[in-house]
């Protein structure tokens, strides 16, 4: 039986949507791993599909030192529920362990900044990109647990105020089934600038500053989080494509894309947290987002909320 078109796990979801299961709205990403694509043959398949999807990027004890040591984390900070392994991470119902600049794990683990800013995944993107590749300093944390996934969205919209060539690493920090809610993206989404232009043009730091509640915005009590769509079934009506997932991310398998693919998560139907982190690299050279650079980035603060007519 092919198993997209009756995933183990069915039926899936994400935000609370049940997905298709059909073969032409629902299917797994293509997969390579180290040494058997050119590096101009990745770069076709990210301008072609929008993403690379390479298994084994790292050994997974290389991964899972780092899996360890926020695992152990979670546990200090009393995340984890009590009476089983550690490494299984079970989550305590209703407690939540942050999104983003809200999350409390450290930014600054020692292991965790070799892993993503160390010299395999920096050279990777410096033969990637053609030139001496840099990261940015902030890394988003995802420790979710039981409940909806990750909003739809581009990451243009969080981190466009530099190079537009800047692509995101998605890693799993453990073995992600389809019940744990593993990365879904939208397949061909990246070429629908068109359909998306207004969507892609905003910023979530921009405000309009001729508009009443201007100050509400430049003050942080408003804000546009940059979603692109509550309903997984009525954005893949109107722009298309499959929704893509693995059916087992596994420790050591990294997934690049680019900053105008649409995506977001399956939701979590397990009892235990999915830990992975989504980073971002670019050309040393080329304009850098200031709100993701340094040893505390700004990120979105009031202090890179920016105004401009509308
Ligand atoms: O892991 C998630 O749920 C979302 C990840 C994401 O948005 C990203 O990698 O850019
Ligand atoms: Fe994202």
């Amino acid at each position: 039986m092919n198993s997209a078109t009756s995933p183990a796990h069915s039926p899936l979801r994400a935000l609370g949507y049940e997905l298709p299961a059909d073969p032409a709205r629902f299917g797994f990403l293509d997969e390579t791993y180290p040494g058997r694509d050119s590096t101009a043959t990745l770069r076709a398949r990210m301008d072609d599909d929008g993403y690379v999807f390479m298994r084994r990027f790292w050994a997974r004890e290389t991964v899972q030192v780092v899996r360890d040591s926020l695992t152990a984390q979670l546990e200090r900070l009393g995340f984890l529920r009590p009476g089983f392994p550690r490494d299984e991470a079970r989550c305590i119902p209703g407690k939540e362990v942050g999104r983003a600049m809200g999350n409390p794990l450290d930014q600054h683990d020692p292991a965790l900044r070799e892993l993503l800013f160390g010299g395999h995944i920096m050279s990777f993107f410096g033969n990637f990109l053609g030139g001496q590749a840099r990261s940015f300093d902030f890394v988003w944390f995802r420790t979710k647990g039981t409940g909806l996934g990750s909003p739809l969205h581009c990451d243009l919209v969080y981190m466009g105020r530099g190079t537009n060539r800047l692509y995101t690493a998605w890693v799993p920090l453990g073995d992600i089934d389809l019940s744990l809610g593993g990365l879904l993206l939208l397949e061909g989404s990246h070429r629908k600038s068109a359909e998306l232009q207004a969507y892609l043009s905003r910023d979530v730091d921009t405000y309009c500053e001729n508009h009443d509640d201007a100050a509400d915005f430049a003050a942080g009590r408003k804000w546009w989080d940059g979603t692109l769509s509550k309903n997984p079934n009525s954005l893949q009506e109107n722009l298309g494509g499959r929704w893509l997932t693995a059916e087992n991310y596994q420790l050591g398998d990294a997934l690049f894309f680019n900053m105008t693919l649409v995506h977001g998560s399956l939701d979590n139907t397990s009892d235990r947290i999915r830990l992975s982190t989504d980073t971002r690299y670019q050309l040393a050279s080329e304009p850098i987002d200031e709100r993701w650079v340094g040893q505390q980035p700004p990120g979105h603060t009031n202090a890179m909320k920016r105004g401009r007519v509308c």
